[in-house]
C-alpha cells in the first residue's frame, strides 16, 4: 500500500491569531503588515484575512496599494511573539498524530499518516485535527493525497476551513484542469516560461517531451514532467528545512548612507534571530536582500557547513555579504535578512 500524506495550512495565520486576540476585529478586512501612513507607508504586506482579499489585497503587497484598496481596513503591525506561541501550540497538537512529522513553516506541516491505513481513516483524523484546531480559536484548511506534491495542492484547494481528500486513483482528474502554477517550484519566472512553450494546465504539460523540457529546464524539467503526472517520491521530513524566517525594511526615503543600512541590517538580524531562537531552530543557510532606487533588486546567499544559532555568527555573516555591494553608486531602498535550513538546536543559547 503507498503512503499517506496530510498537509495542514492554518487560514490566514497571522491574522486570525489578531483576530483570536481581538475578537471584534472579525469581519472587517484586516492587514497585518507596518502602518500604513494613510497611503504614504511603504512597507509590505505579512498576510490580510479574508475579507481584506475580497479587496484584492494580498501578501507581499506594497502597503500603500492595500491602504488604496481598502482604506478602512484594520491594519495593524506583526507581533512574531504571539504567532510563534500560536504556532508551537498547533503544532504539539498535530506531532503526536503522525507517524513522521514535518513542520514546514510557522503555520504548515506536513504528516505521514500511512499506519492509519486508509484515506478514509485519515480523512477522520482531519476532521479531528481542525476540531482542535478550532478549539485554539483559528482555522486550518486540511490535504490528503498519496504524497507531499498532493496533499500541498490539495489544502489550498478549499481554503479558508477546507478539507481535501485525494486518492491515488482521483490524482490526474484533479490536477489536470489546474494551472501549472500550482506545481512546486513554479514561481511567476517559471510559468511564464511555461505559457510561452504553450503548456497552460498540469494536463498539458504532462504531455509535453522530456527532451523539450530538458532542453528549456535542466533537470527541473524532467521533475516538473514528473510532478505534473502527480508523481512525488519525497519523504516527510522531520528536520523543518522548507521555509524561512525573514524581515525587511524600507528606507522612509532612499539612502546613500551606507553606515545607516548597516545598522538597519543589524536590526533585521537581531530579528530574525529573535524569531529563530525563540522558535527552537538552528540555520544553515543565509540571505541578504537589497533593493536599490529604481526597484532593482539582488540577493546573495551563503550556506555554512554545520547549522548555528549565534547572533554574533548570523551578524557577521550578513555584514560580509552586505561588502558586496558598497561600491555601488546607487542610493538603497530596502535591505532585508532572511535564513533557512532549519534544524534542532544543538545546543541552548540565550536570546541576545
Ligand atoms: P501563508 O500560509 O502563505 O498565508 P496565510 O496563512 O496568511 O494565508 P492562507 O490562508 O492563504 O494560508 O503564510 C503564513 C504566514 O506567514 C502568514 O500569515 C504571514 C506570513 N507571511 C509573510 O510574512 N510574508 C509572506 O510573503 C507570506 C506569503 C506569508
Ligand atoms: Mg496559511
Amino acid at each position: 500500500m503507498g503512503r499517506i500524506v496530510m498537509h495542514v495550512d492554518l487560514d490566514a495565520f497571522f491574522a486570525s491569531v489578531e483576530e483570536r486576540e481581538n475578537p471584534s476585529l472579525r469581519g472587517r478586512p484586516l492587514v497585518i503588515g507596518s502602518d500604513p501612513k494613510e497611503g504614504k507607508g511603504r512597507g509590505i504586506v505579512a498576510t490580510a484575512n479574508y475579507e481584506a482579499r475580497k479587496y484584492g489585497i494580498h501578501s507581499a503587497m506594497p502597503i500603500s496599494i492595500a491602504f488604496r484598496l481598502c482604506p478602512k481596513a484594520v491594519f495593524l503591525r506583526p507581533r512574531f511573539r504571539l504567532y510563534s506561541e500560536a504556532s508551537r501550540r498547533v503544532m504539539n497538537l498535530l506531532r503526536p498524530r503522525a507517524d513522521i512529522f514535518e513542520q514546514a513553516g510557522l503555520d504548515e506541516a506536513y504528516l505521514d499518516v500511512g499506519s492509519r491505513g486508509s484515506f478514509e481513516a485519515a480523512k477522520v483524523l482531519a476532521l479531528e485535527i481542525k476540531s482542535e484546531i478550532k478549539k485554539e480559536g483559528l482555522s486550518a484548511s486540511v490535504g490528503i493525497g498519496p504524497n507531499k506534491l498532493i496533499a500541498k495542492i490539495a489544502s489550498d484547494y478549499q481554503k479558508p476551513d477546507g478539507l481535501t481528500v485525494i486518492a491515488p486513483e482521483k490524482v490526474r482528474e484533479f490536477l489536470s484542469p489546474q494551472s501549472v502554477r500550482v506545481l512546486r517550484g513554479v514561481g511567476p519566472k517559471t510559468e511564464e516560461h511555461l505559457h510561452r512553450l504553450g503548456y497552460f494546465k498540469v494536463e498539458d504539460l504532462s504531455r509535453a517531451g522530456e527532451e523539450e523540457l530538458r532542453r528549456e529546464f535542466g533537470k527541473f524539467g524532467s521533475h516538473l514532467l514528473r510532478e505534473s503526472r502527480g508523481e512525488d517520491e519525497s519523504p516527510v521530513d522531520p528536520t523543518w528545512e522548507a521555509k524561512s524566517i525573514g524581515r525587511e525594511h524600507t528606507f522612509e526615503e532612499d539612502t546613500g548612507d551606507w553606515s545607516q543600512v548597516g545598522r538597519t541590517l543589524e536590526e533585521c538580524v537581531k530579528d530574525v534571530h529573535e524569531q529563530m531562537i525563540h522558535e527552537g531552530f538552528w540555520c544553515r543557510t543565509l540571505t541578504l536582500k537589497i533593493r536599490f532606487e529604481g526597484y532593482e533588486t539582488h540577493s546573495r546567499q551563503k550556506t555554512l557547513k554545520s547549522s548555528t544559532g549565534r547572533f554574533e555568527h548570523l551578524s557577521e555573516v550578513a555584514q560580509e555579504l552586505l561588502e558586496d555591494f558598497q561600491g555601488k553608486r546607487k542610493k538603497v531602498r530596502l535591505i532585508g535578512f532572511s535564513v533557512g535550513k532549519f534544524s534542532p538546536p544543538e545546543d541552548l543559547l540565550p536570546l541576545f
